[in-house]
């Protein structure tokens, strides 16, 4: 008799537990998360055709580059990198690495080469010293200037910081902006609000309008700055087979756009629920199950028109993994990283 009170006090001890474990999992969650719109089955494939083109980089600065997220080239053909450690490096032509600029972030992402001589990220580099852009950013994403001088950017959310981009994944909710920094007024003003983790910035050819994409709504969308659609948006390209982070133009007038696998494959359930966003959100390491991004590359070439016109890829993350944006100068293509230490250098012809 006594035995049996025991063990169901036990249990009522057992249910008492989980059902408070299930309370604060949900009440102290650091997301109220809403479902991501995974793409189309029908979506064409990253690999398909399958092809392991990235497999075939060369390795610039290999050991020294930590995360070398974005890559930017300046008119005499230096190569620009942001890494992990704070560190901006140069790659001069005759084969060396400088170590350039240290900033305490480590957080430094998109760069580009600023037109009158320098880089941008957020933060302006010039062989001068550092500027900075605009107000207080939690989480800036990339950039890009225009011949105005007018620097757009985007900031892939407003509520989660870089160290915690799963987690605005996790939730699924438009934290992100479309900003402009008028160097004339010394302004910052919001172009587009409510965008799904806005991430790589590109300026067309003409600069008639930009494409930023959207992360986790796996598209791009095309912003007018001039005729007759000016201030209009529409979807540029949309339903991609993996999650766009950086995109630059091409020397064509084509983008490349880097496309990163944020969901392992096989765990599309975890972003069709709720409660189970909830209760990974609350054990970080559990992310490290759904996140793909370090199994695999793939990079493609979209035409202006928004249609795809190459593909490459490391199918299985051998040799690059988490490639986060493709830069073409002087038929190769430069290809950064948040999980390599170098930059993949491919050759185009
Ligand atoms: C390479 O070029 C840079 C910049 O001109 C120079 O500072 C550096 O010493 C050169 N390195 C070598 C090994 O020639
Ligand atoms: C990855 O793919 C390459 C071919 O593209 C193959 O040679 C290699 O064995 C694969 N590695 C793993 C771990 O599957
Ligand atoms: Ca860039
Ligand atoms: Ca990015």
């Amino acid at each position: 008799m006594a035995f049996k009170i025991i063990l169901k006090n036990s249990w009522l001890f057992f249910l008492g537990c989980l059902i408070a474990t299930a309370l604060e999992i949900i009440f102290f969650s650091p997301i109220s998360p809403d479902l991501i719109e995974l793409p189309l089955a029908s979506s064409v494939s990253v690999d398909s055709p399958p092809n392991n083109q990235l497999q075939r980089v060369t390795k610039l600065g290999e050991g020294l580059l930590k995360g070398p997220e974005d890559v930017a080239v300046d008119e005499n053909g230096i190569l620009y990198t942001a890494t992990r450690d704070g560190w901006i490096r140069k790659l001069h032509k005759n084969g060396s690495w400088e170590n350039w600029k240290k900033q305490e972030s480590q957080g430094l992402l998109g760069i580009t080469t600023a037109k009158g001589g320098g880089l941008i990220g957020l933060l302006k580099f010039t062989e001068d010293g550092v500027t900075v852009l605009g107000s207080e950013i939690r989480f800036a994403d990339d950039v890009i200037e225009a011949s105005d001088g007018s620097i757009y950017f985007s900031v892939a959310s407003t509520k989660f910081s870089f160290h915690n981009w799963y987690l605005d994944l996790l939730e699924a909710k438009p934290h992100g902006q479309l900003l402009k920094y008028d160097p004339s007024m010394e302004e910052t003003s919001i172009v587009l609000d409510g965008l799904y983790f806005a991430n790589g910035v590109a300026l067309s050819k003409d600069e008639d309008y930009l494409v930023v994409c959207e992360t986790f709504r796996f598209r791009c969308l095309k912003y007018w700055l001039k005729g007759e659609s000016k201030g209009e948006t529409e979807i540029f390209i949309e339903n991609l087979p993996a999650a766009p982070d950086n995109i630059n133009l091409a020397p064509d007038g084509s983008f490349w756009i880097a496309l990163i696998q944020v969901i392992y494959e096989g765990t599309e359930f975890v972003h069709t629920s709720k409660v189970l966003k909830q209760i990974i959100a609350n054990f970080p390491k559990l992310i490290n199950y759904i996140n793909g991004a370090t199994k695999r590359a793939a990079v493609i070439n979209v035409g202006a028109n928004g249609n795809i016109l190459k593909r490459f890829g490391d199918p299985n993350g051998t040799v690059m993994s988490f490639v986060t944006s493709a830069l073409e100068f002087d038929d190769h293509l430069y290809l950064g990283s948040l999980n390599t230490d170098f930059v993949g250098k491919l050759p185009l012809k």
